[in-house]
C-alpha cells in the first residue's frame, strides 16, 4: 500500500474538499489542508477542540485559533500565490502513515524556475505543537521575499469571535494573544523560527503579526525556514512543556512524530490483500480518525465534522457513539473511554435538558457543546426560498440520542471488561437515560403496549413521527441495560452500590425498567416481513429519489420538516429501519432482513454520510457481500473523494466525514470479517467481497490485544486469533 493520497494540478474549485481531504491533527487541533499564502477566503483554519465562542446572536461555534502557518512568497517583487499565479506544476500529497502533508508547487517564469516545497505536521505528543518546513529553490539569481507569521483574520462562520488582539515580538518569536468574546477565555499563538539566510522586518497590521524575510538567492540556490508553532489557550490545564527551537529541532521532532505513528498503526492498520484500493482508502479513514482523537484529555469528544472547521457548530452527536466509537474500542481504548467520559460528565447537562421539557432523567444534547450545552437550535435549518429559519425538531424530538450513549457505554464495558465506567459515572448515566425513556411512554386508554409518540428517528426528513422502531427499539435497549446492571449491583464496589442506593429507589426503577422493556411497541415485520419505519409510513407516497429531486426548486432546498420534498414521501435521508435492524439482527430471520434491505435502499436518497455503512453492515449481515462492497466503499471515501453535501438549506455543512470513516472500520470489522463478541469470547464469521483473500487486524478485548488473520482459500475460511 502506498499510504499516499495526493492531488495533482491546481485547481481553485478543489481548495474545499482538499482542506479536508489533506487535513492533519492531533486531536487537541485539526489544521485544515489549505495552502500556506492561503487565508480565511480560501477556509483555512487550525480548529481548536473542545472550546467554544457565541458572538451575538450567531450560533456558539468552536474557535479556529490564528494561523501561524501562513507564508506568501514574493520573487522579484512579485507575488507567488497559486490563485494570482498559475503554478505550472502542483501537488499536494498527504503521506498518512507518516501523517505529514507535503506540498510542491513550481512557477515557470522567463527568467527560470522557483519552486516552493513545503511539509508540516500537528506534533502527537506534545498537542499543542505544530511544525512546518517551507523551502524555496530557484534556478535563476533572484531576491526573494517571504511574509510569514500569525495571520489572526481567522475563517469564522458565526464570528468574529476574538475581541482583543495583542501582538508582539518576544525574544525571537513572534506571539498573538487573543481573548475571546464569551467567557474571555484566550488564546495564544506563539510562532519560532528557523531560516537559513535572510534580513528580516516586522509587520503589524490589525490582527495580523508577520515577519517579511528577504534575500538574494543565487541560481541553484535554497532558501529554507523552519517553525514550531505553540497553539495553548486558558482552558488548558497541562503545563507547558518549554523546548528552545533551534535549527535541528523540525529534523528530531518529525522522527518522533513518524515512530508514534508507527506505533499507532502497528495496533490500527487493517490489511486488506486482494483490494489495494479498499485497504488504501479504509486505512486513510482511520488516520482521519486518529488525527482528531482527544488523546490530551481524560474527558472529550469528537465533532460530527471533527475538527475541519466549525460545522454543525462544532457539535458532538450520535455519531461518536454509533460510528466512531469501536474504532477507538478496538484499537485505543483508553481514547473510547474519554469519549464516554465526556457523556459521563455532561450528564448534569442532560439532566438540565430534560427538565426544560418537562422531562425526568437523562436527554442528552442533540449537538453537544461544552458541558452538554445543546447548541441545536429550534430553527436548525435556513429556508433558502425566504432566506428565513425553519423551525426543525431535531433538538426536541431525537430521543434516540440518550441511547446512543447507553448503547457506546454498554459497548464498551463490554469489550473492555473495565468495570471502573461504573463507578465512574457510568451507572447513573444509563439509569438516568432509562428514567427519561421510561418517562415518556404512553399507553392508549384501550391498548395494550406503551409507545413513543412524536419523536424524529435517524431519517430526519420524517418530523414527529410515532412509534419510529429504530427509536422503540433503542429505548428498550437502554430500559434492558438498566435492569442488567441495577439486577447485578451487589456486584459493583461499595461506594458504588451505597451511592446508588442514596439516589434511588432501586427496586421500583427496577420494576419500571422492566415492565418498560417488556410492554414497549416494536413495529413487527407485516406479511412482506417489511418493518414500518413509523406509524403511517406505508401510506406515504411511493416515489423514487430521482422523482422526489426533480421536484426540488432549489439545489440547496432542505428536503425534510414541514414542507420538504420529501415528507410526504416514502423517501428517507439516511438508514433508520437497516439502522435498527444492523443493531438487532440476531432478533430476526434472514429473510426480514433481506426484504428489509431491499425495500429500504431504493428509498433511501443517503443524504447522510452515516447512511452508507449500515446498508453495507447489515448486507454483509445478509450474505450480500456484493452489495455492501460499494456501500463499504462509499463511506470509506466519504473524505478520500470529497464532494459531499455542503448545504441544509442555507446552512453550510462541509467539512470532513469521521462517522463514515468509522463506518467503514465497522462494516469491515463486524461485516467483512464477522468479527462478534459472545460470552466473553471473541468469534469471527468471515463474510468477504468476491476479490478479497486475506484480513489482518488487531483488537483489543477484555485487556488483551489479538491479532486476527483471515485467508480466504476458494470458498473456505481459515481464522487464526492470537493473542499477544
Ligand atoms: O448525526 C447526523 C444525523 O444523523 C444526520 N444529520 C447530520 C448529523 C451529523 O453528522
Amino acid at each position: 500500500m502506498k499510504w499516499i493520497i495526493k492531488e495533482t494540478g491546481f485547481s481553485p474549485e478543489r481548495n474545499e474538499d482538499n482542506g479536508n481531504r489533506f487535513l492533519i491533527g492531533n486531536g487537541y487541533m485539526g489544521v485544515r489542508g489549505t495552502l500556506e499564502e492561503f487565508t480565511k477566503e480560501q477556509l483555512v483554519a487550525i480548529n481548536l477542540s473542545g472550546i467554544y465562542d457565541k458572538v451575538g446572536d450567531g450560533w456558539r461555534e468552536p474557535l479556529n485559533a490564528p494561523n501561524a502557518l501562513y507564508a506568501l512568497l514574493q520573487v522579484d517583487g512579485e507575488v507567488f500565490h497559486v490563485m494570482e499565479r498559475e503554478p505550472g506544476e502542483h501537488e499536494l500529497r498527504l503521506n498518512f502513515r507518516e501523517a505529514v502533508l507535503y506540498r510542491r508547487s513550481r512557477w515557470e517564469t522567463p527568467k527560470g524556475k522557483i519552486t516552493l516545497e513545503t511539509e508540516r505536521f500537528a506534533d502527537m505528543d506534545n498537542p499543542h505543537c505544530l511544525y512546518q518546513h517551507y523551502k524555496v529553490t530557484v534556478d535563476y539569481e533572484c531576491d526573494i521575499s517571504i511574509t510569514t507569521g500569525i495571520d489572526g483574520d481567522v475563517w469564522d462562520i458565526y464570528g468574529p469571535h476574538y475581541q482583543e488582539y495583542v501582538l508582539k515580538q518576544d525574544a525571537e518569536a513572534l506571539v498573538a494573544e487573543v481573548s475571546i468574546q464569551e467567557k474571555r477565555e484566550t488564546v495564544w499563538v506563539k510562532e519560532e523560527l528557523w531560516k537559513s539566510e535572510g534580513k528580516e522586518e516586522i509587520i503589524k497590521e490589525d490582527k495580523k503579526i508577520l515577519r517579511k524575510i528577504s534575500c538574494s538567492l543565487k541560481a541553484g540556490n535554497i532558501f529554507e525556514m523552519t517553525k514550531k508553532v505553540n497553539i495553548r489557550t486558558s482552558k488548558d490545564d497541562d503545563a507547558p512543556q518549554e523546548e528552545s527551537f533551534i535549527f535541528d529541532t523540525f529534523i528530531r521532532k518529525k522522527e518522533e512524530h513518524l515512530a508514534h505513528w508507527g506505533k499507532h498503526w502497528e495496533q490500527a492498520m487493517v490489511t486488506i490483500e486482494g483490494d489495494e484500493e479498499a485497504m488504501e482508502v479504509l486505512n486513510y479513514s482511520l488516520y482521519h480518525l486518529y488525527s482528531i482523537a482527544p488523546r490530551h484529555s481524560k474527558s472529550l469528544s469528537i465533532p460530527a465534522r471533527g475538527l475541519s472547521g466549525q460545522t454543525y457548530k462544532g457539535a458532538v452527536f450520535w455519531d461518536t457513539e454509533m460510528f466512531m466509537l469501536p474504532f477507538f474500542l478496538y484499537t485505543k481504548p483508553e481514547v473510547a473511554k474519554t469519549l464516554l467520559r465526556y457523556r459521563i460528565d455532561t450528564l448534569p447537562g442532560a439532566l438540565n435538558k430534560a427538565k426544560e421539557y418537562g422531562y425526568e432523567g437523562a436527554f442528552y444534547a442533540w449537538e453537544s457543546q461544552e458541558g452538554g450545552f445543546d447548541a441545536c437550535s429550534d430553527y436548525n435549518v435556513t429556508d433558502v426560498f425566504t432566506g428565513r429559519p425553519m423551525r426543525t425538531y431535531f433538538r426536541d424530538k431525537q430521543i434516540h440520542i440518550s441511547a446512543a450513549i447507553v448503547y457506546g457505554i454498554m459497548r464498551y464495558a463490554e469489550v473492555s471488561g473495565d468495570n471502573s465506567i461504573w463507578e465512574e459515572g457510568g451507572l447513573e448515566t444509563v439509569i438516568e437515560c432509562a428514567r427519561f425513556y421510561y418517562g415518556l411512554l404512553i399507553k392508549r386508554v384501550a391498548g395494550d403496549c406503551y409507545e413513543l409518540r412524536d419523536v424524529i428517528g435517524p431519517d430526519e426528513y420524517h418530523e414527529r413521527v410515532n412509534n419510529n422502531g429504530y427509536t422503540n427499539r433503542m429505548a428498550k435497549y437502554t430500559f434492558e441495560a438498566a435492569c442488567q446492571l441495577l439486577d447485578r449491583l451487589e456486584q459493583f464496589d461499595n461506594e458504588t452500590v451505597r451511592r446508588i442506593n442514596d439516589k434511588y429507589k432501586v427496586a421500583e426503577l427496577k420494576n419500571n425498567f422492566f415492565e418498560g422493556a417488556a410492554n414497549l411497541y416494536l413495529p413487527h415485520p407485516d406479511k412482506d416481513g417489511i418493518i414500518e419505519q413509523f406509524d403511517g409510513y406505508k401510506k406515504l407516497e411511493d416515489v423514487s429519489v430521482e422523482t422526489v429531486k426533480s421536484r426540488l426548486l432549489h439545489e440547496k432546498e432542505y428536503w425534510g420538516g414541514a414542507y420538504g420534498v420529501a415528507s410526504e414521501t416514502k423517501i428517507i435521508k439516511q438508514a433508520d429501519v437497516v439502522t435498527y435492524l444492523t443493531l438487532f439482527a440476531q432478533e430476526y430471520s434472514l429473510e426480514v432482513l433481506k426484504n428489509n434491505w431491499n425495500y429500504y435502499e431504493p428509498r433511501t436518497e443517503h443524504g447522510s454520510s452515516l447512511s452508507a455503512c449500515m446498508y453495507a453492515w447489515l448486507a454483509c449481515l445478509c450474505d450480500m457481500q456484493d452489495r455492501a462492497y460499494p456501500f463499504f466503499m462509499k463511506s470509506a471515501m466519504a473524505d478520500w473523494k470529497g464532494g459531499g453535501k455542503q448545504w441544509a438549506g442555507l446552512v453550510y455543512i462541509g467539512g470532513s466525514h469521521p462517522a463514515a470513516a468509522g463506518g467503514a472500520y465497522m462494516t469491515a470489522i463486524h461485516g467483512f470479517a464477522g468479527v462478534s463478541f459472545e460470552n466473553g469470547e471473541i468469534k469471527v464469521k468471515p463474510k468477504f467481497p468476491a476479490h478479497w483473500t486475506k484480513m489482518k487486524f488487531s483488537i483489543h478485548f477484555m485487556n488483551t490485544v489479538y491479532d486476527i488473520e483471515i485467508v480466504k482459500e476458494k470458498d473456505d475460511y481459515s481464522v487464526r486469533t492470537l493473542s499477544r
